[in-house]
């Protein structure tokens, strides 16, 4: 490995030199340049790969292991050189003259962005080929909206915002920023606001938000963070939205959100969470809203959720859960909204909903549910919609929907039923849509929908409907409730010539005179 050590010498001396240097001096960018730091890194680039091309053509099968084992080390540093490359690119960005004179905002007027002094407000919203903070811009002591989204920015210095004391939001959406100087937003003590939408942040330094007490809001969406510093949102006592949504997050540390007692919204969808720490929502009692769909959850701690007192909506739709751990949601009186879409659960029971005595929606479909059990929603008797599409449901059993007065959409479309209780209506009196199209229905038991009272829109079409003399039940229906139909005309799978015809154009005699051929001879076509 003779090939590979000189390379990592090099680096280690490389990333020793810059850990030494003063980081925290802006005056040190000169003597950085006097010792050619500017462009060691440069250097040290190009050498690894060189070194890595050079061991690529070398590489022996039988040193192959220790090649990968030393690759991995060269691509941690390698990282490492990288962030140093933009800690030193940071301190080379300029930092705009602050006014304070009384012609502060006429000054700023004169800048290239737009300078409103009845709102404080500052725009550079989308700035042709705004890559820096632009040096002819003078800005106002006392702007308090500053809004430099949809720009090019990739480094901001470290003290670009520090005398801006009353700044009240800052927005930083879809820049192309990679890292930011942690001391960035340091004495500004009125921050409500900062919106980081949209950019190519990788981590948070873990103090970032030491100074910025006020904060209300913050939104770091659609960013490449991986992982965040346990200390990064301490002691916010105000923050009453959180977004971390669309990142690359695997894991939370449980005292991540520990202070955030005001937080009423939490996003952390679109991430490649695997596991939540038992305690990461302890201190959340006032959350409203949890979003934790779209990530790789396949566990969780059975009272992960018990201090969310105040829950109204938690999305866990599109995650990999199997199961729902017994009194998961006991504590969750509020809750009006549960998602669940797109998991693996295969089976559903009144335990797993007890206690959710305020839920109106309950989103369950695209999972490998096979069974509807008696009373499975008796824990909740104000669900109005209930999804249960995209199943493998094969049975309902008659009580599946009992005590649900107030049940409204109903979607069992795309399961694999055949039939449904001749009474299972009932006793949910109220509903007004049914979706059972794409399942397997052959007919319908007679008086099926009689008990729908109140039903607007049905739909009932890819079933591979049997039009022999039990179907006009079904046709009869139609006929008399036209104009309920919701989707295409259900159509007759069989038997023989009928297939393809409209189940609504079947008369006796078409249908009751086929039926002896129809059980006899030719079987339908399913
Ligand atoms: C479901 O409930 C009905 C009516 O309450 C009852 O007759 C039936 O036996 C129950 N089914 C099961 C499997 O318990
Ligand atoms: C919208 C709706 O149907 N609301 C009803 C829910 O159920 C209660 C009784 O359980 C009724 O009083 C509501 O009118």
């Amino acid at each position: 490995m003779h090939f590979i050590l000189p390379g990592l010498v090099f680096f280690l001396l490389t990333v020793v030199l810059f850990e030494a240097l003063p980081k925290s001096n802006a005056s040190s960018s000169a003597e950085l340049c006097g010792l050619s730091g500017c462009h060691a890194v440069d250097i040290a680039k190009k050498y690894t790969e060189q070194t890595m091309h050079k061991m690529l053509k070398m590489i022996k099968p039988e040193a192959l292991e220790e090649v990968f084992q030393n690759m991995e080390r060269m691509e941690g540093l390698i990282t490492k050189v990288d962030d140093l490359a933009r800690e030193v690119e940071s301190l080379f960005q300029p930092v705009w003259p602050v006014g304070t004179g009384v012609t502060r905002w006429s000054r700023c007027a004169e800048g290239p962005c737009s300078c409103t002094e009845d709102t404080r407000a500052v725009s550079c919203w989308r700035l042709e080929g705004l890559d820096r903070v632009p040096r002819k811009q003078h800005l106002p002591v006392d702007v308090q909206t500053l809004d430099l989204s949809m720009n090019k920015l990739r480094y901001l210095h470290k003290n670009s915002f520090n005398r801006l004391t009353h700044l009240e939001e800052i927005d930083l959406s879809e820049n192309d920023l990679q890292q930011l100087p942690p001391s960035i937003f340091f004495d500004l003590e009125n921050l409500q606001h900062v919106k980081l939408r949209k950019n190519s942040l990788r981590h948070l330094p873990p103090d970032l938000f030491m100074d910025s007490r006020s904060l209300q809001t913050i939104d770091i969406s659609v960013n490449a963070l991986e992982s965040l510093p346990g200390s990064t949102f301490m002691g916010l006592p105000h923050l009453h939205t959180l977004s971390l949504s669309d990142n690359s997050l695997t894991t939370l540390q449980a005292a991540t959100f520990s202070q955030l007692r005001k937080l009423e919204e939490l996003d952390l969808s679109e991430n490649k969470i695997q596991d939540l720490p038992r305690t990461v929502f302890s201190s959340l009692s006032q959350l409203r809203q949890l979003h934790l769909h779209h990530n790789n959850i396949e566990h969780l701690a059975p009272d992960v959720f018990s201090p969310l007192t105040s829950l109204e909506m938690l999305r866990l739709d599109h995650n990999k859960l199997k199961v729902l751990p017994p009194s998961l949601l006991s504590h969750q009186a509020s809750l009006a909204m549960l998602e669940l879409t797109g998991n693996s659960l295969e089976s559903v029971q009144a335990s797993d909903f007890l206690g959710l005595r305020n839920l109106k929606e309950l989103y369950l479909g695209q999972n490998n549910i096979g069974k509807i059990l008696n009373r499975t929603f008796a824990g909740t008797p104000k669900l109005e919609k209930l999804y249960l599409f995209s199943n493998k449901i094969a049975k309902v059993e008659i009580a599946a929907f009992s005590g649900m007065n107030n049940l409204t959409w109903l979607l069992l479309n795309n399961n694999l039923l055949s039939d449904l209780p001749r009474r299972i209506f009932v006793r949910s009196p109220n509903l007004l849509r049914l979706q059972i199209d794409s399942n397997k229905f052959m007919r319908l038991p007679p008086g099926l929908l009689d008990d729908l009272e109140k039903v607007e829109q049905v739909k009932l079409s890819r079933n591979p409907w049997h039009c022999d003399c039990n179907i006009l039940y079904l046709t009869n229906w139609l006929h008399a409730h036209g104009d309920k139909i919701w989707d295409r005309q259900p159509k007759c799978r069989g038997p023989g010539d009928l297939g393809g015809r409209l189940v609504y154009d079947m008369t006796f005699n078409s249908v009751c005179d086929g039926q002896w051929a129809s059980m006899t001879n030719i079987k339908g076509r399913v």
